[in-house]
């Protein structure tokens, strides 16, 4: 399935879910926000009726366009159902920022925490304890330990999303040398997952091809270009670079398109067309992988309502509508899946814009 752009139409549930024009000011100050609540009185506002739709996004950390996407279709979301939508945010992929966010959530009451975890298990007794007092929470993204959450969002299966990268840097290198990663956070729930299935992929398929190193740009731009220069120069045999985070894969693009290894080394990886097109349309990148963020967002504010209302509770085969993408079944270890990765390329690059 393709991923919903703004000219194209795939199927039923490729819908255009980019939040358009409706830009979220809250993101732009890099911190956390409150509108939401009702600080005053430490109560969360209700959306609608009787029913607490008072539901805010939690990303890794803020200032990453992946998570300004997937936010905006959290919010057009609830919009749709008359609940009130916040974010907040620590600014760096940290799981002890993000455990004082979601304490202070917990305090005011919101109906649920929608968020995509640093770590599997450090935020676990904070989530915990939302959960206690009445708040729902459901991961997306990043998923935390299943005994931490009521429902995870996930965006494909690892097996997918791991597959693709490999066959992608395989093809672009002629299926033989040394690759390496560059990923996310070191405790990324997600992006160990896939580096896990990436390596069994690689061993299994592909002999003549080499994993030489893993290192971690933690979600910062900076640092990511850093570590991209750093892993260059300690393994001059490099052929190609996976990069399974949006912003690895923009900042390694960026220090490949001036460098001396431009159209040498191979990158690829999980990117946004936006970040991404400048270094596809002039031949740093030839191809890489993602789903639509918006679309993940917009699914999971579904599901945390579905949550709130009592149409489902997690279980294996509960079903809920979520709006325009139609009819979710929840499966096994209380996961929704959204659907599979997709595959940009300078051809069909042009045709979105998130
Ligand atoms: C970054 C984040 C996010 C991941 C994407 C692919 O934006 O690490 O968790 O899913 O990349």
């Amino acid at each position: 399935m393709s991923p919903s752009t703004t000219t194209r139409r795939h199927g039923a549930r490729a819908v255009a879910l980019v939040a358009g024009v409706a830009a979220i000011a809250l993101l732009a100050t890099g911190c956390s926000s409150s509108a939401s609540t009702d600080t005053s009185t430490g109560a969360a506002a209700s959306g609608s009726g009787d029913k607490n739709y008072a539901i805010t996004f939690l990303p890794k950390n803020l200032g990453n366009a992946y998570f300004d996407t997937s936010d905006k279709g959290g919010s057009k979301a609830i919009t749709e159902f008359g609940g009130t939508y916040a974010e907040v945010g620590p600014a760096t992929a940290a799981a002890d920022a993000q455990v004082s966010f979601i304490n202070t959530l917990t305090q005011q009451g919101v109906g649920a925490i929608i968020i995509s975890a640093d770590d599997p298990t450090a935020i676990g007794s904070a989530l915990n304890e939302a959960r206690a007092a009445g708040t729902k929470v459901v991961t997306f993204d990043s998923d935390t330990d299943p005994q931490y959450r009521d429902l995870y969002i996930n965006q494909a299966t690892a097996d997918g999303i791991a597959k693709i990268e490999v066959d992608l840097i395989t093809k672009q290198i002629g299926d033989t040398g040394e690759v390496a990663i560059l990923s996310a956070s070191a405790n990324a729930t997600n992006q160990n997952a896939w580096i896990e299935t990436m390596k069994k992929e690689l061993a299994a398929n592909h002999p003549n091809v080499t994993l030489v190193d893993t290192v971690y740009g933690n979600d910062d731009d900076q640092t990511s270009f850093d570590k991209t220069a750093a892993l260059l120069q300690s393994h001059p045999n490099l052929k190609g670079i996976i990069s399974p985070t949006t912003v690895g894969i923009a900042a390694a693009a960026r220090y490949l398109q001036t460098s001396q290894y431009k159209g040498k080394v191979a990158l690829t990886g999980l990117g946004t067309p936006n970040q991404m097109r400048d270094y596809v349309n002039d031949g740093t990148v030839t191809a890489f992988a993602l789903w639509n963020p918006a679309d993940l967002g917009y699914l999971a504010a579904y599901g945390a309502k579905a949550l709130i209302d009592g149409t489902i509770t997690g279980k294996e085969g509960d079903k809920f509508t979520a709006g325009a993408l139609g009819e979710f079944t929840v499966g096994k270890d209380a996961t929704v899946l959204l659907g599979e990765p997709f595959t940009f390329t300078k051809e069909n690059i042009a045709d979105f814009n998130f």
